[in-house]
């Protein structure tokens, strides 16, 4: 098989605490106030990079970003130095400043929506920064992301990237989470599909009670940016009554990996039509469709949303197998593993089932794939990406030394306005630009 597919995990930073800012993301509400462990988090995140490494996978990371961010405070009106503007944020709203301090750009399957360049006009690999609008902590990411991605892609007669859309709900752009591409080797023509929460402009139905986070006209100014033939591409709903049950990303629902999307039965409106129009695009680049849908009597919605069953990697091994990569949370639930152990007999391309123990994330409602960030590649590309970002033995070492040097193991949200924890978090950030080369991607002066 030619071609590489790269997960690229977001790296959890110092910050990570549980605020409850995410209004449709039922673990965020349970879990709101917790005790974190920002410590065990990034170690939880590490291991798995490693795992996917020792399988011969390419196995990448992704910097996180400076929480509190001071900038945006200081927008908001708070002023002074970096600490008081914090201290104040603390006296006024220590909502705010929780928010100002989420370190929710570890879920990097959020971070854009990469198409590459088998695929795109131009011939190269195409990234837009997700504007994260829905949610004000996340809607403050994207300007980052794109730096730190301009760092990790540093070469444009392979990379071209695209700003972040406008920042207003009929552009509401979560990017690769809502975002499946299906077809043969990495490097060959696909079938990129989209999944849309809902239209705005003309109508339609939508989610009654939580949020739709991703508008159709968000996926189709991303396929217009990444130049996608419209006999490659798929727009497809996800189902509105699942978004009411906490599904508020496709990929809660469903998951792709080469010619395979595993779904629930109910993950998309007209589903019979999408898969349909799925199956007879990838026909047309000579690619065989396999659907394993999974039904509401073995698997429920609640149980999917519960255990992030479908919140899983599916990854061709060397063998030419595929394994799933699924949180403990999967495990522990009968009717899920039991599904899943049936599942690998059926005679489909997995064949194999990997269990991670991702719990500080999945408080958060990020299970194996909310942290990954897919991008498939020839070898020229491949060879063009900064190198000090792929995982092996000596970075697993470096990365652990490093969060031991500077992460806490249990952070609350009066810890924020500590003064030490802006210093601890700006020295590591600033440590780790140096660990993975990628230059002054940050703001801040130390
Ligand atoms: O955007 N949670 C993230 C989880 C993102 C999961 N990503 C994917 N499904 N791809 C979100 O809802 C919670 C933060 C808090 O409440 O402290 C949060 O942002």
């Amino acid at each position: 098989m030619s071609g590489y597919e790269i997960n690229f995990d977001g790296l959890v930073g110092p910050t990570h605490h549980y605020a409850g800012l995410s209004f449709g993301n039922e673990a965020s509400t349970k879990n709101r106030n917790n005790l974190s462990n920002p410590k065990l988090a990034a170690k939880q995140g590490l291991l798995k990079m490693k795992a996917l490494a020792d399988m011969g996978l390419k196995q990448g990371v992704f910097a996180p970003q400076e929480r509190p961010h001071v900038p945006t405070l200081r927008k908001l009106g708070f002023c002074g130095d970096d600490h008081s503007v914090i201290e104040q944020a603390m006296r006024t709203s220590p909502a705010l400043l929780s928010a100002l301090s989420s370190a929710s750009c570890m879920w990097t399957a959020n971070a854009a929506t990469v198409s590459p360049s088998a695929d795109s006009a131009d011939g190269r690999v195409h990234f837009t920064a997700a504007n994260l609008n829905n949610k004000f902590h996340r809607s403050i990411e994207h300007e980052t992301t794109s730096r730190v991605m301009a760092a990790m892609f540093n070469d444009e007669r392979h990379f071209a990237h695209h700003e972040a859309l406008p920042p207003v709900a009929l552009f509401g752009d979560e990017g690769a989470a809502n975002h499946n591409r299906l077809g043969g080797a990495y490097d060959q023509a696909s079938v990129q599909v989209f999944v849309y929460g809902q239209q705005f402009l003309g109508g339609g139905i939508g989610p009654k009670h939580y949020p739709a986070r991703q508008s159709r006209e968000a996926s189709e100014a991303v396929a217009r940016l990444h130049q996608l033939k419209a006999e490659q591409t798929v727009f497809v709903q996800q189902h509105p009554d699942v978004i009411d049950q906490g599904v508020f990303h496709n990929d809660v629902i469903a998951v792709s990996n080469q010619n395979v999307l595993f779904h629930h039965q109910h993950a998309f409106l007209n589903q019979t039509e999408a898969l349909a129009e799925i199956r007879e695009k990838m026909a047309r680049l000579g690619q065989e469709f396999v659907s394993i849908e999974v039904p509401d009597q073995r698997v429920s919605v609640k149980d999917a949303v519960n255990t992030y069953l479908f919140n899983s990697q599916l990854l061709t091994r060397a063998d030419g197998g595929m394994s799933i990569v699924v949180p403990e949370e999967s495990r522990q639930n009968q009717a899920v593993w039991s599904y899943l152990n049936d599942m690998i007999q059926m005679g489909t391309p997995i064949d194999d089932i990997k269990v991670f123990d991702l719990r500080e994330s999945m408080r958060n409602g990020g299970g194996p794939a909310c942290l990954r960030l897919r991008v498939a590649v020839n070898e020229a590309e491949l060879n063009a990406i900064n190198p000090n970002l792929f995982m092996n033995d000596a970075l697993f070492t470096r990365l652990n030394t490093w969060v031991d040097q500077y992460y806490r193991d249990q952070l609350a949200q009066q810890d924020l306005a500590d003064p030490q924890l802006l210093i601890e978090s700006r020295t590591a950030l600033d440590e780790l630009t140096q660990i993975l080369g990628l230059g002054s991607v940050y703001h801040f002066q130390r």
